[in-house]
């Protein structure tokens, strides 16, 4: 390896904006990362978060070599012997319990992570196993069911056209620390900017005057849950005020304006007290999004994982189509990714088989994540014994991690696909630890196709594979190869496989996708001539080709959304609340648990990088517990005192943070936190453990609609610790 001083251009896979990178290396040192200011799509943008890459390089406690649980602690131990041992037990924990009881949870890294979405499911198909969860239940699960229903894939999800809007209007998601979510797009301030220079709008629906909402044009307080009445009684206005304008959209959606019966209870005068938005605010907002030409009504994680959250992003779907901006420039618009997986992949089975002990659906062939402590807690046939954790930490982002905290030591068999003892990966027995994100080969496979922009980009490793290092593919396929033959079957295909590796699945799709580049088919070739990306032009108008029905029509299933509407009346308007569903109202003592994020995390696993936890937020760690004054006198509690917030499933105590932009009732804990588990691992993180906000949340209570989990608008009492 040369000594002398290298220049690569990479990708950021931490969060979804794909940030284009420029590494300097020498040897096998990092030296530096920041903005490749050539990179076409991000021109230049990274946050803090880019040099955490490094420190995930440079750290200490990162695991490079597989580790066995023993007697006398962790040992390491070779590849062979790991990935043999970990086929061995899960083959015979599946001889003596049933294919069933192997359970997988992947978490959200392989998102970002080619090798794993493209040759995790040949080791998922290897198992057989129907118990399969991931992190989609606690986040996004609900626009991938609105998507298979209206236009029959569930990854084709419509993305705000940003750069052309005349209108941006965010509910329920915070860009300035996310950097966006399902809306890939970096630089998200100055797009904001933008449109507002252009003069457009930018207006923010959130419990929470987040900092997105304070360079907004508009931002309005709601109560946590209340979404779904805030978008009826905005369809509502769309017809009352006869501003539909969804004459193009008529031809693939003839049904359209029969959406007035199902909204017609939905006044603005009537959901305004339990929403907290005026009538005429929200009459206003209907009026001026109408008024303002392109416009687009984006939902995220506090419109998603909440009570009605999918009937929710069912209603901003809706909502962009009466108002006509479906398909439209400048509204919510279709990708046309150069490296298309979706004709390859499933569509999406929606509630075709159950959980044995709660009967909840199962959508994509997993299951919702709140059921799986009960999976392995519940005696019987279909059990689940062993359990396999892809890049994911349950422990502190789902439902009651406490739960299944206590169910994992209950297992028979525990690997983790990790690179961290964890508070979840410390429960294995095994743990495998792949390479950081930037020793591997890099295409977005999955972001390319939510990007505000059509582009493409190949990074290859910065840092050749050795002898004793794995990427997570070579992981999960020597894994399948291993379990096949233990199994009897035929194992020949892997030896192709093995030579083609992901990237060439990349550039099969690349040469049969829809660009060509100076004349050339695109491909991983082409791609490599061009370090920084390419740049493929603006999102276009793409229906009805956008659509996977085989009508080419969009099918608007009001058979299956709008029965919700009955739980929404009973559960908001009936006189006598279920008190255990009454997870959205305010009342007496109680108050609204919503989640936030900061620029500075990543989910549970930045905190062992010292630049990402140091710095202050006034004096107070960044796990703090948000609550309005008024709330704060109420219950005599005075700034940064210790507090403790109780709900159904438990308890945590951790500084008060008062602030005014938060609404009163409204109570905000970030999650990720929580790094005060015995035998976890990570030095940094340990200083700066915080609490974890899942040992509040309740995995009892779900959006039934969907499965997915409440993990906004949860009832809770706070009290002087
Ligand atoms: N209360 C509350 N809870 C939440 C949320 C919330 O807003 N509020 N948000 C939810 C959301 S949106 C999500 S996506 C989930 C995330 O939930 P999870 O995916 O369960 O958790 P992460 O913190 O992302 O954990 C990722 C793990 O993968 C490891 N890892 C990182 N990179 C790689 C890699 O390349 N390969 C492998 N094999 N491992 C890797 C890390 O070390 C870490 O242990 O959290 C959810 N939980
Ligand atoms: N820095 C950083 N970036 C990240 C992540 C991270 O952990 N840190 N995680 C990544 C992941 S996995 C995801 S999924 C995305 C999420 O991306 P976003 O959805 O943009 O991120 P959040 O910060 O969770 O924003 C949710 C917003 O919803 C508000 N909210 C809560 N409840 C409600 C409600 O009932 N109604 C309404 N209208 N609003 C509500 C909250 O106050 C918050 O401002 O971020 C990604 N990017
Ligand atoms: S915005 Fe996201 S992709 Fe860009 S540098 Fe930050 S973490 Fe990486
Ligand atoms: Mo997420």
């Amino acid at each position: 390896m040369t000594t002398e001083k290298q220049k690569h251009y990479s990708t950021c896979t931490l969060c979804e904006a794909m940030c284009g990178i420029e590494v300097t290396t020498q040897g096998t040192e990092i030296l530096s990362i920041v903005g490749d200011k050539l990179n076409p799509f991000s021109e230049g943008h990274v946050c803090p978060k880019a040099m955490a890459l490094k420190d995930l390089y440079d750290d200490p406690q990162r695991i490079r070599t597989p580790l066995e649980k023993t007697a006398d602690g962790w040992q390491e131990v070779s590849w062979e012997y790991a990935l043999d041992k970990v086929a061995n037990s899960l083959f015979e924990v599946q001889q003596k319990h049933g294919v069933e009881s192997v359970a997988t949870y992947l978490g959200n890294p392989n998102a970002h992570n080619m090798g794993a979405i493209l040759f995790g499911p040949y080791f998922y198909r290897a198992l057989k196993s129907h118990n399969r969860y991931s992190a989609t239940s606690v986040d996004q699960l609900p626009h991938h069911i609105v998507s298979r229903q209206l236009f029959g894939h569930q990854s084709q999800i419509p993305i705000p056209d940003i750069d052309h809007t005349q209108h941006f209007m965010i509910i329920g998601g915070n860009p300035l620390a996310s950097n966006g979510s399902i809306m890939t797009v970096p630089h998200i301030k100055r797009r904001l900017k933008a449109i507002q220079n252009r003069g457009g709008k930018v207006v923010v629906i959130d419990p929470k005057k987040s900092e997105t909402a304070d360079i907004s044009s508009e931002h309005h307080f709601i109560r946590p849950g209340t979404d779904a009445l805030l978008l009826l009684a905005m369809i509502h206005t769309l017809f009352d005020k006869k501003l539909i304008a969804a004459k193009e959209l008529l031809g693939f959606a003839p049904d359209l304006l029969s959406v007035e019966q199902y909204v017609s209870e939905y006044s603005a005068k009537r959901v305004a007290p339990l929403t907290g938005i005026g009538e005429t605010e929200i009459i206003a907002l209907v009026e001026s999004f109408c008024a303002a030409g392109p416009a687009v009504c984006y939902g995220r994680m506090g419109a998603s994982v909440q009570a009605f959250g999918t009937l929710t992003q069912y209603l901003i779907m809706l909502f962009n189509m009466l108002s006509g901006n479906l398909d439209r420039q400048g509204g919510m618009m279709f990708t046309q990714p150069a490296a298309d997986l979706l004709p390859h992949s499933g569509r999406g089975s929606i509630a075709n088989f159950h959980t044995r002990v709660r009967n909840l659906p199962a959508f994509a062939g997993e299951f919702p994540v709140s059921a799986l402590a009960e999976e392995i807690l519940t005696e019987g046939d279909g059990q689940v014994k062993a359990m396999v954790i892809g890049a994911g930490n349950p422990i502190l982002t789902t439902p009651n991690g406490p739960q299944l905290d206590k169910a994992f030591e209950k297992l028979d068999f525990v690997v983790a696909v990790d690179f961290y003892i964890t508070e979840t990966s410390r429960h294995a027995n095994i743990i495998l630890p792949p390479v950081t994100a930037l020793e591997r080969d890099h295409y977005d496979i999955v972001f390319h196709n939510f990007a505000v922009r059509n582009s493409s980009k190949f990074s290859p490793a910065i840092f050749p594979i050795s002898d004793t290092t794995k990427t997570d593919w070579q992981i999960y396929l020597g894994l399948a190869e291993r379990l096949d033959r233990l199994n009897g079957l035929p194992t020949d295909r892997y030896g192709t496989l093995w030579d083609k590796e992901p990237k060439g699945v990349v550039d099969d799709l690349l040469k049969s996708g829809r660009y060509r580049y100076e004349g050339e088919p695109l491909s991983i070739d082409v791609l490599l001539k061009k370090p920084h990306g390419i740049d493929l032009g603006p999102l276009q108008p793409d229906l009805p080709e956008a659509i996977y029905h085989n009508d080419k029509k969009i099918h608007l299933s009001f058979d299956y959304f709008m029965t919700d509407l009955n739980r929404l009346e009973k559960h908001f308007f009936s006189a006598k609340l279920d008190t255990k569903n009454s997870s959205n109202l305010s009342e007496g003592d109680s108050l609204q648990l919503i989640g936030r994020r900061h620029l500075k995390t990543n989910n549970s696993w930045l905190h062992n990088s010292h630049r990402m936890v140091k710095g202050t937020n006034n004096g107070l760690s960044r796990c703090t517990a948000q609550i309005h004054p008024v709330d704060a006198a109420k219950h005599n509690i005075e700034n940064q005192q210790l507090i403790i917030v109780t709900s159904r499933v438990g308890q945590v105590s951790l500084p008060a943070e008062i602030t005014d932009k938060i609404m009163p009732g409204v109570i905000s804990i970030p999650h990720g936190w929580g790094h005060n588990k015995k035998g976890s691992q990570w030095k940094t993180a340990e200083q700066h453990a915080g609490v974890s906000v899942n040992d509040l949340t309740d995995e009892m209570v779900l959006d039934e609609l969907s499965g997915n989990a409440v993990l906004n608008g949860v009832p809770v009492t706070i009290g002087a610790a």
